[in-house]
């Protein structure tokens, strides 16, 4: 991504971000959370760097390298490789759990179930293995979901979902969100809100749940649906499935978002991310005392010793993503300026 940071290939410490984005990618196929966050922000670090970072010493000195990091970079320069990431070629076990981590909706504790039952391949998974139905579709669609989206095609699945929603209700639009609004060149899914003007939980879950949904199926848009909530709670109503053109045959993970009308601006936020960004504009909130989620921004959260929120507080700002930077006081960055 040259856009980023002012990066390119041309960077002094090209070669080492390069081996650290193989060793981020390797933590983040075996869904391990924090070192795959640790290794972004140190990468996110070194792009912007203008000259050579050659020592731990002086890795340690930039902002978000831990000295273990600091470390493995001192080791790239030195040796041109790293042996942590070398090591993870050599263990074959190590490469059927990555594969397995890949499907749909498996997590570490499936995945070891998969291996300790002998199977060593989605073929083994899908003649021998007990599956869910959400299983089943991310087996059979493993290397659609592993390709990205070109952002014209996030786009067309974008204008197919808003022209099936204008026919229900005029009013109702839905808005293409996540690495797409930060104005990425391909997506890994397609994140939508869908939204409009009185919207409630209650009117969405009506039209998009019960109308919107089925009329994408019986168009033979929509393909597979694997997972649903329809709760009221603080992790509102979603719906994750799959979606496919009329001009095509690969299928693409489709995120929709159903927002009411008064938590458009903290959903906006939430939904542009990226993660990331969203977990220090977080931070932020709670050291001014505040709290921010998808649903809004709130004040006097009580919390206790160990930081444990004790009620939910008083809702400041939910409607306009604008006035919650303002009330925060961190100076508005467009979409694309919220990769970090
Ligand atoms: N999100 C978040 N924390 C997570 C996952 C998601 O805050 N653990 C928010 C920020 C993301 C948005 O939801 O930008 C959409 O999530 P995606 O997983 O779809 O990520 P992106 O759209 O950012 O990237 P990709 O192109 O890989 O889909
Ligand atoms: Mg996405
Ligand atoms: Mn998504």
């Amino acid at each position: 991504d040259p856009g980023a940071g002012g990066y390119s290939s041309q960077n002094p410490n090209a070669r080492t971000i390069q081996i650290l984005e193989d060793m981020c990618r390797y933590y983040d196929q075996m869904q391990d959370t924090w070192r795959t966050l640790a290794y972004r922000k140190g990468i996110t670090t070194l792009k912007k760097q203008h000259t050579k970072i050659a020592t731990a010493k002086q890795a340690a000195a930039l902002p978000f390298i831990g000295s273990r990091l600091a470390d493995k970079i001192e080791e790239i320069v030195l040796t041109d490789r790293l042996r942590k990431l070398d090591n993870t070629k050599d263990d074959p076990l190590d490469a059927v759990l990555r594969l397995f981590l890949g499907i749909y909706g498996a997590g570490l504790v499936q995945a070891n179930k998969w291996i300790q039952a002998g199977y060593r391949t989605l073929e083994d998974l899908q003649s021998k293995a007990k599956l869910t139905e959400s299983h089943k579709v991310g087996i059979e669609h493993y290397n659609d979901f592993d390709s990205r989206i070109p952002r014209a095609e996030v786009e067309a699945h974008g204008a197919f979902v808003n022209s099936a929603l204008r026919k229900i209700d005029a009013r109702f639009e839905a808005t293409v969100m996540g690495s797409y609004r930060r104005g990425a060149k391909d997506s890994g899914d397609i994140d939508m809100i869908i939204t409009g003007p009185g919207a409630t939980s209650s009117t969405l879950r009506t039209i998009v749940l019960d109308q919107l949904i089925p009329q994408l199926y019986k168009a033979g848009f929509l393909k597979a649906s694997l997972a649903t909530s329809r709760s009221n709670d603080s992790t509102g109503s979603k719906w994750h499935g799959a979606s496919c053109l009329p001009t095509s045959k690969v299928w693409r993970r489709m995120d929709f978002l159903l927002v009411p009308e008064g938590e458009m601006g903290a959903a906006l936020i939430y939904f542009t991310g990226n993660d990331i960004f969203n977990r220090s504009i977080r931070l932020l909130a709670r050291k001014k005392g505040m709290r921010l989620n998808q649903r809004g921004l709130y004040k006097d959260v009580k919390r206790g010793r160990r930081g444990e929120k004790l009620n939910e507080g008083v809702l400041v700002e939910g409607r306009s993503e604008k006035k919650i930077f303002e009330i925060l006081g961190v100076p508005w960055r467009e979409p694309h300026e919220r990769i970090c």
